[in-house]
């Protein structure tokens, strides 16, 4: 995805040796209780977004269940075109039909964080990614939102399936999924970017109080941010220099799952 300012990289370090390698089409490496595992599919060879989304979450599942760091805390989806198609037949609800399917029994104790956005590549690849830990972390939920995963059926014939965050391991870092201007099921404040941008920080900061995290973004919390549109990026760089000025920042140009969400949030929060 384009940045809308200034870039950056994200790098994990662990302090064990690293292992890393290969299987068909998925990458993965590990150190320290720790695994990263990515895949990414063309759409062209697997028949869309559903039946990529089986064929990737397949692969990934039967990796970690295979792997001594099987409990998967985090996971980033980026689709092409995720907002195309009507109703049930948007590509972004393909996707999350597709996701269910291949997520097999490794998520039975409950799901990761996550993120879905858009990108705007011409060529239809699914990259999926994520993080995976020998011990189990803890899942959070926002009080202020219905949990992803029991939204009603105007949202698809699959809920999301994922998390609102989870606690990693040492109970040191919060992984914050996807966040944006949602309340209880409801998308909240249609075509007012600085409405929106508000409800995601309270919907931000209620889940660090969920969490028992300390209050604020400061330079202990490194975020993304994903536009719709480009031409919002100055003013959502002014809405973080007035409201989480030392948060490292990363402004990125996608499309966020809901057609009618303008701006979501995602990134870490640690306790410092
Ligand atoms: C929402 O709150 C916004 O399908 O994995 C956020 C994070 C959203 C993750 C996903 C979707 C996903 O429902 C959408």
């Amino acid at each position: 995805m384009e940045p809308l300012g200034m870039s950056m990289g994200e790098e994990w370090r662990v302090s064990s040796p690293v292992t890393f390698g290969r299987e068909g089409a998925l990458r993965w490496s590990r150190g320290g209780g720790w695994l990263y595992a990515a895949i990414e599919l063309d759409e062209d060879e697997h028949g869309g977004p559903e039946a990529t989304a089986a064929r990737a979450y397949d692969a990934l599942s039967r990796f970690v269940a295979g792997s001594p760091e099987c409990h998967v805390q985090r996971i980033w989806n980026y689709l092409a075109d995720i907002n195309l198609g009507t109703g049930d037949d948007e590509r972004y609800k393909h996707f999350c039909n597709g996701r269910i399917v291949g997520m097999g029994d490794i998520f039975a104790n409950g799901y990761p964080a996550a993120t879905a956005i858009g990108h705007h590549d011409a060529a239809k690849i699914l990259q999926v990614y994520l993080l995976a830990t020998d011990r189990p972390g803890t899942r959070v939920e926002n009080p202020r939102q219905v949990s992803a995963w029991q939204y009603p059926r105007q949202y698809g014939r699959t809920p999301p399936s994922f998390a609102r965050a989870t606690l990693l391991p040492a109970d040191d870092v919060l992984a914050i999924s996807g966040t944006a201007s949602v309340v209880g099921h409801a998308s909240a404040h249609r075509d007012d970017l600085d409405a929106q941008l508000g409800e995601t920080l309270a919907n931000l900061d209620a889940l660090l109080t969920a969490s028992h995290m300390p209050a604020g973004f400061d330079s202990y919390a490194p975020l993304k941010i994903y536009v719709r549109h480009a031409d919002h990026a100055a003013r959502v760089h002014a809405f973080a220099a007035a409201h989480m000025p030392s948060a490292p920042l990363l402004v990125l140009h996608g499309d966020i799952c809901r057609s009618d969400l303008l701006v979501e949030v995602d990134g870490w929060r640690y306790r410092a």
